[in-house]
């Protein structure tokens, strides 16, 4: 997709030793046609774009790091703030929005004159910013664990504050997650908080201190991380699972205690083929459900499979989340 285009070519950038010379040249063509299939997208499927404004963030910050070709004029166009992409299901994505601000502030810095693009893109940034801001948590955290670390890239501001114990919960829940996120190796969890952690942004990638030269000081004391699959004991758990389309589709499901989402799908689709087969696809954030009785989730249509329990969504995939014993789990079909 776009933004793992874009994400391979900011890693080859930020890895890059300072002896070795690197063309970006052919990349950043592929770049230019991917964005270029997305603006099409847009245009034909109601301003829905092939993957996500997260992916053409990502996009337009590595076209303009990288003198890329985009035009201002479609950068104004899409991402206007109110734009219906920043949020899923009516909630701002922090994330998302985030990813947009980093893109919009290197395409600030690269206009030219003081005209009209420069004010307007300065004033996306300002309300970008400030409803990231209005996600602010008691716990320190902005949305949530994966969402901080991004919104602190955006934000000189917001990484003072945290520096300055305004919200001292903020880096210690930061710093926690991360261990955390090590014993269960979320490379994509890691990629995401680091920067924030070192201080540094997206924006930096262009300024080379070569990953290859060294660990930096990153202050965490972990020792030997212990990989930790999820342990299956002894103790069987029984739990309620539903697949929920227009019409609710329910089963009990018993499986061992430390089992996860995935495990409990897998058991109710033994007990009922028909209603409760599904397929997922390994992502960078591990398995991710694409499809429930054959029907399909479609990025044009802004449909996906939601994960829930107890009728609120899960902040893990099928792959993380640990079940409990009585649990209501549900797979529903929604559109965000
Ligand atoms: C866009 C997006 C979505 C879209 C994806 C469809 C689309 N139009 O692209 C929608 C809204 C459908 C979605 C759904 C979910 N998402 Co989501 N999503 C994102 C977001 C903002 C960007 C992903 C992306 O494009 N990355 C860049 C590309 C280059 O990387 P990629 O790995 O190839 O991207 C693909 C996968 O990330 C996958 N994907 C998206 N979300 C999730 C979640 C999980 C758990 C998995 C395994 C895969 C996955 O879709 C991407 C496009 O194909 C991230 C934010 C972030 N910080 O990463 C959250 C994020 C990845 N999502 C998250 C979550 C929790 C979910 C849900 C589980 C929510 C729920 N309760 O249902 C569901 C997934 C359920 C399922 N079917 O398995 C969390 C994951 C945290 C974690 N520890 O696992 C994140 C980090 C947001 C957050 N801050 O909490 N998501």
């Amino acid at each position: 997709t776009s933004g793992e285009l874009a994400l391979v070519i900011l890693a080859l950038r930020a890895c890059q030793n300072s002896d070795e010379s690197v063309t970006y040249f052919h990349l950043v063509n592929q770049l230019e046609e991917k964005f270029q299939k997305e603006i099409e997208n847009m245009g034909v499927h109601d301003g829905n774009p092939l993957t996500n404004y997260y992916q053409l963030s990502l996009d337009v910050l590595t076209l303009c790091l990288f003198n890329g070709s985009y035009s201002i004029t479609e950068v104004k166009k899409y991402f206007s703030p109110e734009n219906k992409n920043f949020y899923f299901g009516g909630q701002f994505s922090v994330d998302t929005g985030a990813m947009a601000v980093l893109a919009l502030t290197c395409v600030k810095r690269s206009i030219q004159n003081n005209g009209e693009d420069l004010q307007d893109i300065s004033h996306y940034i300002e309300s970008l910013v400030k409803k990231i801001l209005s996600e602010k948590k008691r716990n320190g955290l902005i949305g949530n664990t994966y969402s901080t670390g991004e919104a602190m890239q955006v934000s000189q501001r917001l990484t003072q504050e945290i520096e300055d114990q305004e919200f001292p919960a903020c880096k210690t829940a930061l710093k926690r997650d991360f261990v955390k996120m090590q014993t269960l190796s979320s490379p994509s969890g890691h990629a995401q908080i680091l920067p924030a952690l070192m201080g540094k942004t997206y924006l930096d990638v262009n300024n080379v201190s070569s990953c290859a030269s060294g660990p930096g000081h990153l202050n965490i004391s972990i020792h030997e991380p212990i990989p930790v699959e999820p342990t299956i004991s002894s103790t069987w758990i029984s739990v309620n699972y539903t697949v929920q389309i227009n019409e609710t589709f329910f089963t009990k499901v018993t499986v061992p205690k430390g089992s996860v989402f995935l495990n409990v799908m897998e058991e109710a689709q033994k007990i009922n083929q028909t209603a409760f087969r599904f397929k997922y696809v390994e992502s960078s954030w591990g398995p991710y459900i694409i499809s429930v009785q054959g029907l399909e989730e479609n990025h044009n249509d802004r449909t996906y499979w939601q994960l829930l329990s107890g009728g609120e969504p899960v902040t893990q995939g099928v792959g993380r989340y640990v079940v409990h014993n009585g649990e209501n789990l549900e797979v529903r079909w929604s559109k965000y």
